[in-house]
C-alpha cells in the first residue's frame, strides 16, 4: 500500500536550483518511493532577516514508506546535499519539509503533519496548488483554497 505525500524543498545557498534539483533526483531514489510530481520553483525573501533570498518548490512522491523511515530518508538526504563545511557547521541550506502524507495526522515530538506552518507560507501553498486540486481537504478539514484564500501571492516570483 502506498500514500501519496507533498514535500516542501527549501534552499538559500548560492545556486539554489541547483540544490533543488539534486534533491529531487535524490528523492527519486528512496527506496520504495516513486517521484511522481514536482512544481515549478519560486522565489522569496527570506523570513529570517539577512539571509538570501530562498528557492522553494513541493514535489509528489508515492510511497510504501512509513511516515518516520520517509523522514529518515529526507534528513538522509538533507545531510548529504544540505550543508555546507565550514569551520564550524553552516546554517542549513537545503530543508526538505513533509507537508502532507495522505490522508494522515501526525503529532508526535519529531513529526507533526500537515505541516504547522503550512497554512502561513506562499512559498509552499502556492507550488502545493500545482499539484493537488483546489477542493483537496486536509487531515484536519482545512481546504487549500481557504488556506490560499488567506495567503496573497505576495513576494513570490515563479521562475
Ligand atoms: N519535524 C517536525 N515536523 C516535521 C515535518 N512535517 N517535516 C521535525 C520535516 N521535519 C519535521 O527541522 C527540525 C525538526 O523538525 C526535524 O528534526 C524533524 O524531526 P529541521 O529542518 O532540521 O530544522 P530547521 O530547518 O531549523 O526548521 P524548519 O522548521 O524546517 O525551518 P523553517 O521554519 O522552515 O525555516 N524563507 C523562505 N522564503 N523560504 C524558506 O524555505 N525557510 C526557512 C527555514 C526560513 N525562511 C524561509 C524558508
Ligand atoms: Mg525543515
Amino acid at each position: 500500500m502506498s500514500s501519496r505525500v507533498h514535500i516542501g524543498l527549501g534552499s538559500n545557498l548560492a545556486e539554489p536550483a541547483e540544490q533543488l534539483r539534486s534533491a529531487l533526483q535524490a528523492m527519486a531514489q528512496i527506496a520504495r518511493t516513486e517521484l511522481v510530481g514536482t512544481s515549478a520553483f519560486y522565489t522569496s525573501d527570506s523570513l529570517l532577516p539577512g539571509q538570501p533570498r530562498y528557492t522553494n518548490a513541493v514535489a509528489a512522491l508515492d510511497t510504501g514508506l512509513e511516515p518516520l523511515a520517509l523522514l529518515d530518508a529526507l534528513q538522509a538526504i538533507e545531510n548529504q546535499h544540505g550543508r555546507v563545511r565550514a569551520e564550524r557547521w553552516g546554517p542549513r541550506t537545503l530543508d526538505l519539509d513533509i507537508l502532507l502524507f495522505g490522508e494522515q495526522l501526525i503529532d508526535i515530538p519529531r513529526l507533526q503533519v500537515p505541516h504547522t506552518q503550512l497554512h502561513l507560507r506562499a512559498f509552499v501553498l502556492y507550488p502545493l496548488a500545482e499539484l493537488v486540486p483546489a477542493d483537496y481537504q486536509l487531515a484536519d478539514g482545512r481546504t487549500l483554497a481557504q488556506l490560499l484564500a488567506h495567503c496573497p501571492f505576495v513576494g513570490l516570483e515563479r521562475l
